[in-house]
């Protein structure tokens, strides 16, 4: 799949909405990767909700991604991992990982993309592309410009994250991104299907 939008549950920011009903309306509205991100709960209770959208992705044809926990991703059998700078690293995460599971890594300059990919990458999360009210420590805005810059520094797929709403989202993509991700643009709103599928229309164009 070339291009997509990518949608990442956050129960700290959609007030009641569980993670497993954010994926079930965002894959309602075409979204074709889920990733599942909390940062608080036990293990035992990310475990019960990966599996659960591990299966709503299958219904639905979209691609699943634990966020920091590669020991939840391998044992609810998700498709992949997303790994910040300062998580278990990629190269030990491969070591355990073998393809075809994915592994995504977050960067925030050249420097760090050209490592990711380097380093077994299959795709780069690059970011904050936007200010984001969503993650307190992301790092320095970078602007679609460094999307442009790594597209022509890497061949893995680019995806583009940080205060992305519908508004700048048709900049990202011709900056190069071939992925969208987002959170509070889509799940902040009172309809999440209808918010993903807006996105998923503009990405499509
Ligand atoms: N990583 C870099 S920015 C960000 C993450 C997880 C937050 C994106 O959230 P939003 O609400 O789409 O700006
Ligand atoms: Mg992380």
């Amino acid at each position: 799949m070339k291009r997509g939008l990518y949608i990442i549950t956050d129960e700290t920011l959609s007030v009641g909405c569980s993670h497993i009903y954010i994926a079930k309306k965002a894959l309602l509205g075409g979204a074709k990767i889920i990733q599942l991100r909390d940062k608080q709960k036990s293990g035992e209770e990310l475990f019960v909700i990966a599996q659960e959208i591990r299966s709503l992705c299958i219904q639905n044809n979209a691609m699943f991604i634990v966020n920091d926990r590669l020991d939840i991703a391998l044992a609810a059998k998700a498709n992949g991992v997303h790994l910040g700078q300062d998580d278990l690293p990629l190269i030990a995460a491969r070591k355990l990982a073998p393809r075809p599971f994915i592994i995504g890594v977050s960067v925030g300059s050249v420097e760090e993309a050209v490592m990711a990919e380097k380093d077994g990458a299959d795709y780069i999360g690059v970011g904050p592309v936007y200010p984001t009210g969503t993650k307190a420590d992301a790092g320095p805005v970078v602007g679609p410009e460094l999307i442009r810059i790594i597209k022509k520094e890497v061949g893995i797929p680019i995806v583009a994250i940080g205060g992305i709403n519908l508004s700048n989202a048709g900049d990202v993509i011709a900056a190069g991104a071939d992925w969208i991700a987002v959170i509070s643009a889509v799940i902040c709103s009172p309809d999440i299907a209808a918010a993903s599928r807006k996105f998923v229309d503009l990405i499509n164009l």
